[in-house]
């Protein structure tokens, strides 16, 4: 069993982000097995929950004339518009319940301000507003970050780019985690962890079976 100074983030494991869901990242379904596989062997998991309001201002459908995946300017820079998806007690909000992770810690819901979207789990767009996640592993002693779950070059970068600024050590378990790959941004993600200094590790890599 890894310490508690390793934590196992578990990013946005929903079903809107399933084949068929609103906003379906492909193959999303298959970082369930892995992830239960990793979750296994760490005492120390925390899982993130996109959860948006209805009003959500990353949703195409709230600007006039917005299409799925096109982009608007916001007061904090680029943002894509999405379509709607994990909306605030919905089913497709849910995390998978085939994550059998019951040892789980803590759940961090993001997304909650209307006029602000946060693929991160610690920062939101506007890089100013913390999450409070920061605060949550120092005060529990963790040193080093396993990312995992969807998408792999939105929230799960995202979140890995700012657990190393943060000045843990950071990691994204690739095969435990799966793209949307809008425009070439998985490649770009992949350039910026590496620059940044994530690592990027299989799940037979963590586990030692490598
Ligand atoms: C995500 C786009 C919008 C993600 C969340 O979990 O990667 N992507 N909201
Ligand atoms: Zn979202």
């Amino acid at each position: 069993m890894r310490p508690s100074s390793d934590v196992l983030l578990v990013v946005d494991v929903q079903y809107d982000f399933m084949p068929g869901g609103a906003l379906a990242v492909p193959y999303g379904d298959e970082v369930i097995a892995p992830i239960n596989r990793l979750a296994a062997h760490f005492s120390h998991v925390v899982l993130t929950q996109d959860w948006h309001p209805a009003n959500h201002a990353s949703f195409a459908v709230n600007h006039p004339g917005g299409q799925p995946f096109s982009r608007a300017h916001m007061p904090y820079g680029e943002q894509v518009l999405w379509p709607a998806h994990c909306v605030q007690g919905t089913q497709g909000a849910q995390l998978h319940e085939a994550l059998d992770i019951a040892h789980a810690r803590l759940v961090i819901r993001k997304g909650h301000h209307a006029n602000v979207d946060s693929y991160s789990a610690f920062v939101e767009a506007d890089r100013t507003t913390p999450t409070g996640l920061t605060g949550y592993l120092r005060e529990t002693g963790v040193k080093r970050v396993y990312c995992c779950g969807l998408a792999t070059d939105y929230c799960v970068a995202w979140t890995a780019l700012d657990a190393r600024a943060c000045g843990f050590e950071a990691f994204v378990i690739e095969d435990a985690s799966r793209p949307i790959d809008l425009d070439g941004s998985l490649e770009a993600a992949w350039l910026q962890l590496t620059d940044l200094g994530v690592e990027r590790l299989l799940v037979d890599e963590v586990l030692g079976h490598a």
